[in-house]
């Protein structure tokens, strides 16, 4: 699998109403992003999957299109993929909910879980948070551009680098190994063109 340099996510929560999320999914397709994660904390299974189908159809079938936490909705929305957490399914576990085809991906925090993660069957490896942040709830500890550079020794998957990533620091964080960035806040203002923004300085 290839992933491309810039992973947004959007957070259901950091959009004041559900058409924001939406025109943002289009925005960030138009500048050109491939690939994109939904994540929604608070929402129940239901809206969830509706939420999920109305961003297919807004972004078209040529963007990847990423679940976050739960494998039934990845399946009941025909996404391409899964990201899981430390506190969701194991990826053996949702490995056989979503199939060998799909995208799985699995956030770790310290060296230990990226060796788990790396003897997993995962596609890709996500280390963060990097920097400080605000769009997640009890983040673990920061791990700083030196745990960028010690997950790139740690695993040979595509390594995902999230949490505090913004334009400005995007390029050390490549520098330091990562494949990608992931990224919430610092797409939410006029995602169009911070999105084309961060695709210049990573490209
Ligand atoms: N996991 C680690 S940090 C984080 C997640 C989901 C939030 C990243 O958001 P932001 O706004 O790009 O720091
Ligand atoms: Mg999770």
């Amino acid at each position: 699998m290839q992933l491309p340099r810039l992973y947004p996510i959007l957070d259901a929560a950091c959009f004041p109403d559900v058409a924001g999320m939406f025109a943002a999914a289009e925005e960030l397709a138009a500048a050109g992003c491939t690939l994109l994660q939904y994540r929604n904390k608070s929402g129940n299974a239901r809206q969830m999957l509706g939420e999920a189908r109305e961003l297919r159809a807004r972004v078209g079938a040529s963007v990847k299109l990423i679940m976050n936490d739960r494998a039934d909705l990845c399946l009941a929305s025909q996404y391409d993929g899964l990201h899981v957490g430390q506190d969701d399914l194991s990826a053996e576990a949702v490995r056989g909910i979503i199939g060998g085809e799909r995208w799985l991906g699995v956030s770790t925090h310290n060296p230990e879980q990226i060796a788990e993660a790396d003897q997993t069957s995962a596609d890709y490896v996500a280390i963060g948070p990097v920097f400080a942040t605000s769009s997640k709830a009890n983040p673990d500890p920061i791990v700083g551009l030196e745990g960028v550079r010690r997950a790139r020794e740690l695993t040979h998957k595509p390594l995902v680098a999230i949490g505090g990533i913004t334009r400005a620091n995007a390029r050390s964080v490549i520098d330091a190994g990562a494949d990608a960035v992931a990224v919430i806040s610092d797409l939410l203002r006029d995602p169009r063109k911070s999105a084309e923004e961060f695709l210049r300085v990573l490209g």
